[in-house]
């Protein structure tokens, strides 16, 4: 029951209720076919004798296989792979209001409903999640005045300034035409062909080469808006606003290595980390802000605020809090829901509006029409998962896959026949901001949007040297993979734009003559809020410690530990060369949640070595147990040992110093005693809680050991 009361949490949600009458289950039914026949036997078809042909009068064979032959739609042309879920938006006070008349964004008492889709780009529907990528962030907010989608991204810029360059930048990404290779991934020649000759993507791929895109969690990204909006107020009154979404566990990511590893040991790590966390009642949280500048700052800048390749500096303008979201439910049917789920950046209600930034009026075109191809037919909003709670009445009418009987005469405006119904509405409406335009039709980008390198430099200058380490190696890893050599130094040559050590320490790694001379000065400003490392480092919550155990094992420190951890929201689990039952001593038997051979340090924040000596003897000669510690450290990874469990350390080749005494020693996350049983100390788990909330020991040199 409290499984069950946490999947479906009773806040009064009204896209609940609405959903709820879509909602079917097959418990305590019967059979039959979609005219509701009832059927007595589908394992053998209708034919003429026992060894006889087929008869075509099977319609019940006939109707369940054509069914099947028609269950795949076209997956999304990008963000074909994502999670979805479902949760609310609340504001924390009223203070937007002044700026914007969306009563969702500044009225206290409104919890409106959210369903959020988390994707990756450029791989097919079926692949891996832990690729080099931008994540989309896409939420749909069910408010009272109508749906309002907010389709962003975990990175606050994009690779291109103009919409009618997305289909050869998409080109390029996918995989390649002529042999579909590769899948899901950036490095490859025909992305960086591009790439070298479109400088705009520059500030993009900073970001994409960096930990950004990587992230250890859906739960543990940022999401943006990218685009400058607008909001409007009761007076008409237009300010710029870019969206932001903090996430309250922080901003974490993995490292390169373990991603790959990930990709095979677990292709659905984020989703799944998603789902599982929804249903251990872990839900996800973050925080909407907003930038806001007042029109008459428009052009107060060094960049233009309708170039979606720039950011506005949170030090020039701070990121001000508006309300928060939490993730609470899954979805009951990832086809119906997460598939079917149809945003649109055109989906505005009052108080939001647009602005005329190239990419996103491009967007507000394609994305009604991609729905139209996706779900075959004008009539999509009406699937379950796109109705608004918003009354809807209008005067569109039939179409391919129509739910709706619209009684009466009348289906035009205006008329006397239906009672002039639906009438023109008074109040509540949508306005258009009353923007002045005027200008020749000219294809020419402003000279204000030509400053490609000035950020891109921001955010290099931005990066702890672990992080740019990390951007440098990404690079090389790119272009390394890229077979035709002036396109890698074509690159070099754009990256001596953004910075002339970055350029030389790429080169350095792929083959290409370091450039001798500064293309372009360093401007040498930074901005803070852009590094991962001055992210929330203070909550282990929700993460997951893998504790190698074995017969023999210290059981009283191990339920010290995992009680200690449980406490602050951190799950262990107990993995053993079999799995079963241990013998843990007096304290009676262990049981081990998992086989060592079925998991993978990568799939874990952590990893304990228990004390026993039998048991550490026995880990010491099981190569996957020596391999989990290796790669755990390799990784950065919070690594700690008790008792005897400190000597897998040493036959797993860490390089940190182990401590002699039971004096807990942190040697840059390496957490050692020699203590056991009930002598363990407090400050064992809370040493590794601390390294646990600051997600990796990231100065931990780790050349020497084994990947
Ligand atoms: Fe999208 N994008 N996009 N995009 N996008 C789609 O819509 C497109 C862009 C983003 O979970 C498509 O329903 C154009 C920026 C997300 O269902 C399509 C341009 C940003 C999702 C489309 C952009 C995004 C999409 C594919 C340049 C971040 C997944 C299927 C003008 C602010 C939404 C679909 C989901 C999906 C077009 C650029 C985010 C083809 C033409 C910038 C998160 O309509």
């Amino acid at each position: 029951m409290a499984a069950q009361s946490r999947r479906h949490p009773d806040h009064g949600d009204a896209k609940h209720e609405q959903l709820d009458r879509f909602r079917v289950t097959n418990d305590d039914t019967a059979l039959t076919t979609q005219q509701g026949v009832r059927v007595d036997h589908t394992d053998d078809s209708l034919s003429a004798g026992e060894r006889g042909p087929t008869l075509l009068e099977d319609f019940h064979a006939r109707e369940k296989i054509t069914h099947f032959d028609h269950e795949r739609i076209p997956e999304r042309v990008v963000h074909a792979r994502g999670a979805g879920a479902y949760g609310y938006f609340q504001p924390y006070d009223d203070w937007l209001g002044e700026y914007t008349v969306a009563g969702f964004l500044s009225d206290p008492a409104q919890r409106t409903p959210v369903f959020v889709r988390f994707s990756t780009v450029a791989g097919s529907r079926g692949s891996a999640d832990t690729v080099r990528d931008v994540r989309g962030f896409a939420t749909k907010f069910y408010t009272d005045e109508g749906n309002y989608d907010l389709v962003g991204n975990n990175m606050p810029v994009f690779f291109i300034q103009d919409g009618i360059k997305f289909p050869d930048f998409v080109h390029a990404v996918k995989p390649e035409p002529h042999n579909e290779i590769p899948q899901a991934q950036s490095a490859h020649d025909t992305l960086w062909d591009f790439v070298a000759l479109q400088p705009e993507t520059i500030h993009m791929m900073m970001w994409l080469m960096s930990d950004r895109a990587l992230p250890r969690s859906y739960r543990m990204m940022q999401g943006f808006g990218v685009h400058t909006f607008r909001l409007v107020n009761a007076d008409g009154r237009g300010t710029f606003v870019k969206f932001h979404w903090t996430p309250l566990l922080g901003t974490h990511s993995l490292v390169w290595d373990e991603t790959q590893k990930i990709a095979g040991k677990d292709p659905d790590y984020n989703r799944r980390d998603l789902w599982d966390a929804i249903e251990a009642g872990h839900f996800p949280e973050y925080e909407l802000g907003v930038q806001l500048v007042e029109e008459k700052d428009e052009f107060a800048f060094d960049f233009d605020l309708l170039d979606p390749t720039k950011i506005i500096p949170e030090e020039q303008v701070p990121v001000r809090p508006v309300g928060r979201m939490v993730l609470d439910r899954n979805p009951d049917n990832f086809f119906a829901e997460t598939e079917q789920v149809a945003f649109h950046t055109a989906n505005v209600v009052p108080g939001i509006d647009f602005t005329n930034d190239p990419l996103l009026q491009a967007r507000n075109f394609s994305y009604l029409d991609t729905q139209l191809i996706r779900l075959g037919g004008p009539n999509f909003a009406q699937l379950p998962v796109n109705r608004p709670v918003a009354p809807v009445h209008n005067d569109q009418r039939d179409g391919y896959g129509q739910q709706k009987i619209h009684k009466g005469q009348t289906s035009y405006h205006k008329n006397t026949l239906g009672g002039g119904c639906p009438a023109i509405a008074e109040s509540g409406t949508f306005s258009h901001y009353t923007e002045k335009v005027d200008g020749h039709k000219i294809r020419q980008r402003s000279e204000s949007f030509q400053d490609h390198y000035s950020q891109a430099t921001l955010f290099w200058n931005s990066m702890s040297e672990v992080e740019a380490e990390h951007i440098v190696a990404a690079f090389r890893f790119e272009l390394g993979k890229v077979e035709h050599k002036p396109i890698r130094a074509r690159v070099v040559e754009r990256l001596n734009h953004v910075d002339h050590d970055l350029a030389v320490r790429v080169a350095r790694g792929i083959g290409v003559e370091p450039p001798t001379e500064v293309s372009r000065p360093n401007h040498g400003r930074s901005s803070p809020a852009l590094s991962q490392l001055n992210t929330a480092l203070d909550r282990p919550d929700t993460r997951t410690v893998a504790v190698l155990a074995a017969d023999g094992a210290d059981g009283a420190g191990l339920r010290r530990l995992v009680a200690t951890l449980a406490d602050r929201g951190v799950t262990a689990e107990v993995l053993a060369p079999v799995d079963g039952e241990l013998d843990g001593g007096e304290h009676g038997p262990v049981s081990a949640d998992r086989a060592i051979t079925t998991m993978a340090s990568v799939l874990y924040d952590a990893v304990v070595v228990a004390s026993g000596a039998a048991g550490v003897g026995t880990l010491r000669e099981d190569g996957y147990a020596v391999h989990f510690v290796t790669e755990a450290y390799k990784h950065a990874k919070p690594v700690a040992a008790w008792g005897s469990g400190t000597e897998l350390l040493r036959t797993a080749g860490v390089t940190g110093r182990i401590a002699e005494s039971t004096d807990v020693m942190d040697d840059q996350g390496l957490i050692t005693t020699t203590a056991e049983g009930d002598a363990l100390p407090e400050d064992f788990a809370t040493t590794l809680l601390d390294r646990l909330a600051r997600h990796r020991a990231w100065e931990r040199i780790t050349e020497s050991v084994p990947a």
